[in-house]
């Protein structure tokens, strides 16, 4: 992120939803109508600041338990949108009508629930900054192809050749192309069944 910030690559903002609030405390924040437990965010604090950040290009954002999960296709996908505009909140709840008639996309990045939307938000600009041309190097590249075939990495040894008696596995020190290829690609298999049996269904 901050390599992309000194490149030009991508200009990142912070904003307080209390700046465009017009009462003496700032208060974005309200009691939900038919009553029940915790705040809502008031709708009109979010449509001013939004309406008067956006341009033309803007896809608008909303973190939030409830959305859509985000995934290295949504990421590719904000990549290619020339303005992000992120919405997080800090409350329970967010006024409907936001959803309705302003947001894009609501986006969760996990089913666990944060304490605000902001700790979301920066994973989902890191996930989509990364992917702007210029911020990766060729070998980060490569290595994106490879997750982009649906199967985990399979497991990277380093020296030394033998730690506290634990080998790496002879075939990755043949020089044998051809069979560490087909060694990587079974162990990437087995990983999969193992850690993320649902990426194989
Ligand atoms: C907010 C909170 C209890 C929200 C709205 C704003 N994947 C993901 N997990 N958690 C979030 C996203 C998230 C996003 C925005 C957020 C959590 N909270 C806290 C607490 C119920 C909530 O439902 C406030």
């Amino acid at each position: 992120m901050k390599r992309a910030q000194e490149n030009g690559i991508v200009h990142l903002h912070v904003y307080d939803l209390r700046d465009w609030t017009t009462d003496k405390h700032h208060v974005i924040d309200d009691a939900p109508f038919g009553g029940g437990p915790g705040m809502v965010m008031k709708p009109e604090p979010i449509f001013a600041a939004v309406e008067s950040l956006r341009n033309e290009h803007s896809t608008v954002v909303l973190m939030t338990p409830q959305g859509g999960r985000f995934t290295q296709t949504t990421a590719e996908k904000f990549a290619r949108s020339e303005h992000l505009v992120v919405i997080c909140g800090h409350y329970e709840g967010i006024d409907h009508r936001v959803i309705e008639h302003l947001v894009d996309a609501e986006i969760s990045i996990g089913d666990y629930v944060l304490t605000n939307g902001a700790i979301a938000a920066v994973v989902l600009v890191d996930a989509t900054v990364r992917l702007l041309p210029g911020v990766l190097g060729d070998e980060q590249s490569a290595a994106e192809d490879s997750f982009s075939a649906g199967l985990l990495e399979a497991p990277q040894y380093t020296r030394p050749a033998e730690f506290r008696g634990w080998k790496v596995p002879e075939i990755l020190l043949s020089g044998n192309h051809a069979e560490i290829a087909a060694w990587r690609k079974n162990e990437a298999l087995r990983r999969t069944r193992e850690n993320r049996p649902d990426l194989l269904r």
